[in-house]
């Protein structure tokens, strides 16, 4: 995919050069300066996580967590092993930015980690690469070695007192894994299902011992803001919602690509950098934040702003910044049954209420979207969806409902008409 707009993570990135990833290009563009600052300067500890704090960066893997306060989660002095972790899991449908990071510029997430490790007094990190992207794990191998050999990984970094080494490692492939405790039991080399929390990884993580985890985008965003000040970065976006985010978007606008743009911009505006509506179509609706987030009707999104507040408060999530565009002859009785197959493949069936309501929910709507919808179907679908919101080990049972009720809230006359007439409301072309 290409990347369209620069911001924070991407500045002075040329992607058309085949070196850009390198070692000597991201040190070019200024990279290894902001760890090599704090080194020399043997700032304290407390000092990064305060910047960090302060600079308002929210976690851009979902939920927008703040990434100082997990920081400061780490105990100090505690006495054995703890970790860093990078969830690169990237799997969430509609989300594409995370492997362009790391193909295109993956020093900066190593430096981020880097200075991660440094600021909680870490010694050993991972980053766990999503499964099905083979070049991009060989490429943050490369990356790895080249830091190694720079004497930016392993004992004594730029010839310091302060250690620590990064590993990569492949999943294989599990949207799960991108939970952060079944990330956690995948590293451990168990199968990849979810743990119960609390206890969060941050007190009980990596083989039981303390873990910050973050997403890639996250830890990529940490270089500007030692180098640039926290401030620079929170005026990159808008208050509490400090900086720049990538935006995947794909669906049906002119150039589907990733962008990395201030948070707080409007929605209409990201549309517009997209080329627009492919063919001049209507807009008709938007998920704002990958699947897992609620779909809004296009109307609703034209008036938002693309920031973690404006888009909760509309009833949906930024979630991890991919924006599915639908135009007006999507049927979105199709989009959601395929939605819901994705969710009952992936659910680890360790819940009860997951494992079969995930099969519940696809399989009604298979048969409304397939001429077999029976006058009750939508009473069902909100009845197995409130037995399973809430009721499970981790987020993904909500997230297979949470598209069943917005897609039956807004746009409840198409799958009524399904239902009545045995066919669809629109002629769709695209699912
Ligand atoms: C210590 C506490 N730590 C919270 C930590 C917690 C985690 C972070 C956020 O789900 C969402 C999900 C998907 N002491 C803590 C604490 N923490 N309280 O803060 O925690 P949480 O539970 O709010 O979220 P989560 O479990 O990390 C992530 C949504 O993101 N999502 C998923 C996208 C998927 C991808 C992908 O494929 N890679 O990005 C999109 O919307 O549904 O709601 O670190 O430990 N008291
Ligand atoms: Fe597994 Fe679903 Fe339970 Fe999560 S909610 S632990 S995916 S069964």
């Amino acid at each position: 995919m290409a990347i369209f707009e620069k911001g924070i993570i991407f500045e002075g990135v040329d992607t058309s050069d085949q070196s850009c990833w390198t070692l000597a290009a991201y040190q070019a563009r200024g990279g290894y300066s902001a760890l090599r600052k704090l080194v020399e300067n043997k700032t304290p500890q407390d000092e990064v996580i305060a910047e960090v704090k302060n600079s308002s960066l929210r976690g851009r893997g979902g939920a927008g967590f703040p990434t100082g306060l997990k920081w400061s989660f780490m105990p100090r002095s505690f006495p054995g092993d703890k970790y860093v972790v990078c969830n690169s899991d990237e799997g969430e449908p509609g989300t594409f930015k995370d492997r362009d990071i790391m193909w295109y510029n993956p020093h900066a997430l190593i430096e981020g980690m880097i200075i991660a490790a440094y600021a909680m007094g870490v010694k050993t990190g991972y980053n766990y690469i999503h499964g099905e992207i083979f070049e991009v794990y060989e490429r943050f191998e490369a990356a790895l070695a080249e830091a190694r050999a720079a004497g930016l990984l392993g004992d004594n970094i730029l010839g310091s007192e302060f250690s620590f080494d990064l590993f990569a490692h492949h999943g294989y492939g599990a949207y799960i894994c991108g939970e952060e405790t079944a990330l956690l039991e995948s590293l451990e080399g168990k199968k990849g299902q979810p743990r119960f929390k609390p206890p969060f990884p941050a007190s009980f993580g990596l083989y039981g011992k303390p873990t910050t985890i973050n997403n890639t985008e996250s830890f990529a965003s940490v270089p500007f803001i030692i180098k640039d000040g926290a401030t620079n970065f929170l005026e990159a976006g808008k208050p509490n919602n400090g900086g720049t985010k990538l935006f995947s978007i794909s669906g049906h606008v002119n150039r589907p690509g990733n962008y990395e743009i201030p948070l707080g911009t409007p929605f209409a505006a990201l549309l517009e950098m997209a080329g627009g509506m492919k063919n001049g179509k209507k807009l008709k609706a938007v998920i704002p934040g990958g699947s897992s987030a609620p779909v809004l009707p296009g109307e609703v999104m034209m008036d938002l702003t693309m920031d973690y507040d404006s888009i909760s408060k509309a009833g949906s999530m930024l979630g991890s910044g991919a924006v599915i565009v639908m135009n007006e002859d999507v049927c979105m009785v199709k989009a959601l049954e395929r939605l819901a197959y994705f969710y009952h493949e992936e659910s680890c069936g360790q819940c009860t209420p997951c494992r079969e309501g995930t099969g519940w929910l696809y399989r009604v709507i298979h048969r409304i979207e397939n001429g077999l919808g029976r006058p009750d179907d939508l009473d069902l679908l909100t009845s197995v969806g409130n037995n399973m919101a809430g009721k499970t080990i981790c987020a993904l049972a909500d997230a297979a409902v949470f598209p069943v009720r917005s897609f039956t809230k807004h746009f409840r006359q198409e799958f009524e008409y399904h239902i009545e007439n045995k066919k669809c409301l629109v002629d769709h072309k695209w699912f």
